[in-house]
């Protein structure tokens, strides 16, 4: 039994474990498909949740429909008497089929899904069926996410050119980085290389007495992958419809949107990423309010700051302040032998630097092995925003096509 699930991820294990206990909830004495599609809905995190949220299939409704189709037993059974039915032995057996189908190296909830809808017999089947969901359609939302290819590990325009270049770099493959059980490491990952372009902070209270909205619409404009709300003064609540208008903005841009400082601002918005500092919640806590997909970026300003930051699993690195800036109070000079030794020390992560980055000095972080450059005056601060986004941008590629 235990090597059945050997490879079955945690949150799939998981699943399964709630299946049972929806089996004993109906007093129902085996488990059956309706009660591993009851165990997948309620983990609202979960891969398989992602996509029918992706397909608008509201889970509630799904859940209701199972409820009302099936009847609760009359006695409550021991559980040593509940087995899988064989349609959910089946059902099992198509979700390995369906992991390998796709390369995947684990069997996740969205496995799972697909073998529920595959073996395509009974309730399970049947209220999906009715809500729109065919397998068809299932396959074709899980492949527009980002899947684990074992026998060819590729990697998806990954952390910038600088993390392939050097020599010994080990180029990171999409099923084994980390050692994050979480199927959600490769979502993080894929939408944390964003920021190995043109990252730009906006802050309220340096953008020229414009709005927030407007300059980072600018950046978007002129290329920036990633845009950051930092608002050191606001309540989180005020700050809410502004992180909801910049999420939706990078959205429409394939750019990402990261929150600094608070895990709680990041999760109600849904942004794509949280910024901690060293005085910030640590990863782990921080992480722990997140949901699964969203990844967390630290500040550094020491080699051994960065090891602890990816020790701790962080999905991208930041090293600052390089040049002194004039934007934030206090902090402490990192330079560009410290981003040099950063660089040398980590190769599967996006490396980003900050701090006094312009026009003037970006060369000389990007030839110390910057990703990318994360900014703030250079241009919320610039008299045309877009137009000092599009030149930055301009930099970076040709300094990545130099490579
Ligand atoms: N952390 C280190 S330096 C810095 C932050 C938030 C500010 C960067 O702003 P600028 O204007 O690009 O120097
Ligand atoms: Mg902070």
């Amino acid at each position: 039994m235990a090597s059945r699930f050997e490879k079955f991820s945690p949150r799939a294990r998981q699943a399964l474990s709630y299946a049972q206990e929806e089996a004993q909830r109906l007093n129902h004495n085996y488990i059956g498909a309706e009660h591993i599609l009851l165990g997948l809905l309620r983990d609202t995190d979960s891969m398989a949740a992602l996509v029918l949220s992706r397909l608008s299939i509201d889970p509630a409704k799904v859940r209701s429909q199972v409820e009302a189709l099936i009847r609760s037993g009359e006695r409550q059974p021991s559980p040593r008497e509940i087995g899988l039915t064989p349609q959910s032995k089946k059902t099992l057996e198509l979700a390995v089929d369906e992991a390998r189908r796709l390369n995947d190296h684990y069997i996740g909830t969205e496995h799972l899904l697909l073998g529920l809808l595959r073996e395509g017999e009974g309730v399970a089947a049947g209220v999906l069926d009715s809500q729109g969901l065919d397998l068809e359609k299932a396959r074709v939302a899980f492949s527009s996410l980002p899947r684990v290819e074992t026998t060819q590990p590729p990697v998806p325009p990954p952390m910038g050119r600088g993390l392939l270049r050097r020599q010994g770099a080990r180029r990171p493959t999409l099923g084994r980085i980390g050692d994050d059980p979480s199927e959600f490491i490769l979502l993080r990952r894929q939408a944390a290389a964003k920021v190995a372009g043109l990252y730009v902070i906006v802050d309220p209270t340096l953008t020229g007495g414009r709005d927030v909205l407007e300059v980072a619409l600018a950046a978007l404009r002129g290329g920036a992958t990633a845009i950051q709300l930092r608002d050191k003064t606001r309540d989180k609540g005020d700050q809410l419809p502004v992180a909801h208008a910049l999420k939706a903005l990078c959205d429409q841009h394939s750019a990402v949107f990261i929150v600094n400082d608070h895990a709680d601002l990041a999760h109600a918005a849904d942004a794509h990423g949280l910024h901690v500092g060293q005085h910030d919640l640590p990863v782990p806590e921080a992480r722990a309010i997140l949901r699964p997909h969203q990844f967390i970026g630290t500040s550094n300003a020491l080699l051994r700051e960065a090891m602890a930051s990816m020790a701790q699993q962080a999905d991208y690195l930041a090293v600052g302040d390089i040049f002194g800036t004039a934007s934030k109070p206090g902090t402490r000079p990192a330079g560009l032998e410290a981003l040099r030794q950063v660089r040398q020390a980590v190769n599967d992560l996006p490396i980003v630097a900050i701090g006094g980055i312009n026009l003037a000095n970006i060369d000389q972080v990007l030839d110390a092995g910057a990703d990318g450059v994360c900014v703030i005056s250079a241009v919320c601060q610039a008299p045309d925003p877009e137009a000092a986004a599009r030149t930055l941008v301009q930099r970076i590629h040709t300094h990545k096509t130099r490579q």
